[in-house]
């Protein structure tokens, strides 16, 4: 990201307000990215930012103008006035045609078309002689969008005059899936309890669901599954639907609509039958009569989500039929009201234990392509097997031409250090988008594949939880940030999110944010090298955290002779599952990338890899250079202390010094269990800096 508007006084300015505030606040990192501290040099965006015309009295033009008070009182350090009519230079005038007679009169009315319900214009404009900026959408929610994009440009000291922007986003749906459970838990939550307080809804509303949903308009998110995929079937009881009723009264003034994951055995569960099979009719009238009930309560209801048949969840399969006779009842039920329904594919179940996890969604799910109701969306994940590390892109995603695919990320981090390692994901989840599928030729990628179905959705699952910082570490805020980002504009790159959320979150100090991007731009290869290196997958011990390759020794395949999975056509032939160019470039050993290697090869410790390092070196090599990465970072964090407040300062510091602990152990155990199979030297900086 490039600052324009930089010029020798903005840094003399700049350096003198830093040298001005070392007493810093302290912070508890509860207002994430939206902070709004004061600007190094107001007066830059003074005379853009001197009054407020947002006409309108719903609650999603009383949002904006709550958040512009906040916003340009926070950053100018002042009160704006709000105005009815532009009286001066310098009014932001934010609305739409309908809401605002000045912006009606601007006939933008088939700009605003092309831009489709969320998108919209913040544009530098004069009327009667009064310069302004005008935010325009066709819909109050996209209006809420542009405002918190105006916002973001002062925030990251961009300049707001001579705008002419014009935005929309890459996907219609974009998720948060909570893993809530309704006594509170959150599966692979991390940072304490479900942000949904059950117990006190829906009497009691806690103020944070509004902070909540102001962070998820302030990136573009437009949907909230509340309750985890392992779905308790008492969430659709009438008095569960009620609470998620008030959750969804909070929520629709920032353009978020509720979803459910839904137990597929729930009319057995909490509806008396005797039968949850899809294709008996009292089955389909009792969803039918459900999805009546939750759309009287919840008017614009999204839809359901489904885990079904996988991980002991009950399913269609259970009554001999397919994942389409199930997906079908549901989406028919709730097809009336324009509610959609999301099928997980991630199924494995059926596996015979010597068969190949990541191919078992697409054996299942390619012959249903076509049998889907048009309202269904087939959820995959990125990676076939789970939300490892390092993966393969999932073989769906260019196989399945009939049917929406819906792509799920995971922003809590599961199997990437949970809270308390710093990793910033988004180079993952570019790796992912980026990836070429080869499905209509070169340049398929799945962000392509994704956004070219009639309808389009991604889904992240969230991070959030009770702790005041929400995430649980300060640095797990730019996972939850970055995945927003990139819902809505997956051509963004990992290094411009991390700078817009470095600004936003530690501030403009120029040293804190090189120092913060440049810990932030390694670190997800730094955790694939300690954790689980050249394509390894699924040696985490139950918890998740640490390192048990014991425990899944049919992943890594580790003998005497070599170790990694063979996926080529010897072996479980997944690459078939991918395009030819795809399958035979991770196939041909001389083509396939050394970052996949053992995700698809089983090679001696001695071949040679591209780095001229034998595969034992190179492991040896992968697993210490994420040790020292974790060291180097907690080196340049020293460098900002007296630039951060103290309280982050210190918890990101602690929360080092345990990712340090937690990478050693992880390099430690690995090393030494591969070392007890091949019986091969330590390198000599190993064997010393092991103790
Ligand atoms: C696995 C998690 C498990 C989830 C499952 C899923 O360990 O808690 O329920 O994914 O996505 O990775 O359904």
């Amino acid at each position: 990201m490039k600052i324009p508007n930089v010029n020798t006084s903005y840094f003399i300015a700049i350096s003198l307000f830093f040298a001005a505030n070392l007493n810093l606040q302290a912070e508890d990192g509860y207002k994430l990215w939206l902070r709004y501290a004061p600007l190094e040099n107001p007066q830059l965006d003074v005379p853009y930012a001197s009054q407020v015309v947002v006409p309108g009295g719903s609650p999603t033009m009383e949002a904006i103008r709550s958040e512009l008070k906040k916003g340009l009182g926070g950053m100018l350090g002042h009160d704006v006035a709000l105005s009815d009519h532009v009286t001066g230079n310098g009014a932001i005038v934010v609305g739409t045609p309908a809401s605002s007679p000045l912006i009606a009169s601007l006939g933008l009315q088939a700009k605003l078309q092309g831009l489709g319900h969320d998108g919209y214009l913040i544009y530098s404009a004069a009327n009667g002689g009064h310069a302004m900026t005008v935010i325009a959408s066709s819909s109050e929610v996209g209006a809420l969008y542009g405002t918190f994009h105006f916002l973001r440009l002062m925030q990251t000291r961009q300049q707001i005059a001579h705008l002419d922007i014009s935005e929309k986003p890459a996907f219609q749906r974009r998720f948060m899936d909570h893993w809530d459970n309704p006594d509170g838990s959150i599966e692979r939550g991390y940072a304490g309890n479900s942000l949904w307080r059950w117990n006190d809804l829906p009497g009691k509303l806690d103020p944070r669901y509004i902070d909540y949903a102001r962070a998820e308009a302030s990136l573009g998110l437009n949907g909230v599954v509340l309750n985890n995929v392992n779905a308790k079937p008492e969430q659709l009881t009438p008095e569960y639907l009620r609470k998620a009723a008030a959750l969804a009264n909070v929520f629709r003034p920032y353009g978020i609509r509720v979803y459910l994951a839904a137990n597929f055995a729930a009319p057995i569960a909490i509806g008396n039958l005797k039968t949850a099979d899809p294709l008996d009719p009292t089955v389909q009238k009792w969803w039918q009569a459900k999805a009546d009930e939750i759309y009287r309560l919840i008017p614009d209801f999204g839809g359901f989500l489904v885990k079904a048949n996988s991980e002991k969840q009950p399913g269609p399969q259970d009554y001999g039929r397919t994942h389409a006779d199930g997906a079908n009842m549901l989406a028919e039920a709730v097809a009336p009201r324009g509610g959609i329904v999301m099928w997980r594919a991630f199924v494995y179940a059926s596996m015979k234990s010597n068969e190949d996890r990541a191919t078992a969604a697409y054996k299942q799910f390619t012959p249903l392509d076509g049998k889907f109701r048009g309202n269904v969306f087939v959820q995959v994940k990125n990676g076939p097997i789970d939300f490892q590390p390092r993966e393969m892109f999932h073989p769906l995603i260019g196989a399945m031409r009939k049917t929406p695919l819906l792509a799920e990320l995971q922003i809590t981090q599961e199997y990437l250090g949970h809270e308390t390692d710093l990793v910033y994901l988004a180079p993952l989840w570019k790796e992912f988008l980026d990836s070429d599928t080869y499905r209509n030729g070169p340049g398929s990628t799945v962000a392509k594949i994704l956004a070219s179905s009639p309808m389009t959705a991604i889904a992240g699952v969230a991070n959030t939880g009770s702790d005041t910082n929400w995430c649980g570490q300060d640095f797990a805020q730019a996972n939850w940030y970055a995945y927003g980002r990139l819902a809505w504009n997956s051509n963004l790159t990992a290094e411009q999110i991390a700078e817009e959320w470095a600004r936003m979150t530690w501030g403009n100090d120029p040293q804190v944010i090189s120092t913060v991007c440049a810990m932030m731009r390694g670190s997800r290869d730094a955790c694939v090298n300690y954790e689980m290196p050249l394509g390894l997958t699924d040696m985490e011990d139950n918890t998740h955290y640490g390192a048990n390759p014991p425990r899944h020794a049919n992943y890594h395949q580790a003998d005497a002779q070599g170790i990694g999975y063979d996926r080529g056509r010897t072996g479980s032939d997944a690459v078939s599952e991918y395009a030819p160019a795809v399958g035979e470039r991770y196939a041909n050993l001389a083509t396939c990338p050394d970052d996949l290697l053992l995700w698809f090869h089983h090679v001696s410790w001695d071949y040679k890899m591209k780095s001229g390092r034998t595969v034992w070196d190179e492991l040896c090599f992968r697993y210490n250079a994420g040790v020292d990465y974790v060291k180097q970072m907690q080196t340049q964090w020293q460098t900002l202390r007296g630039k951060i407040d103290p309280e982050r300062f210190s918890a990101v510091q602690a929360r080092l010094d345990q990712q340090l602990a937690h990478a050693t152990n992880w390099r430690d155990v690995c090393i030494r269990y591969f070392q007890s199979i091949n019986h091969k030297p330590l390198p000599a900086y190993l064997a010393q800096s092991k103790g």
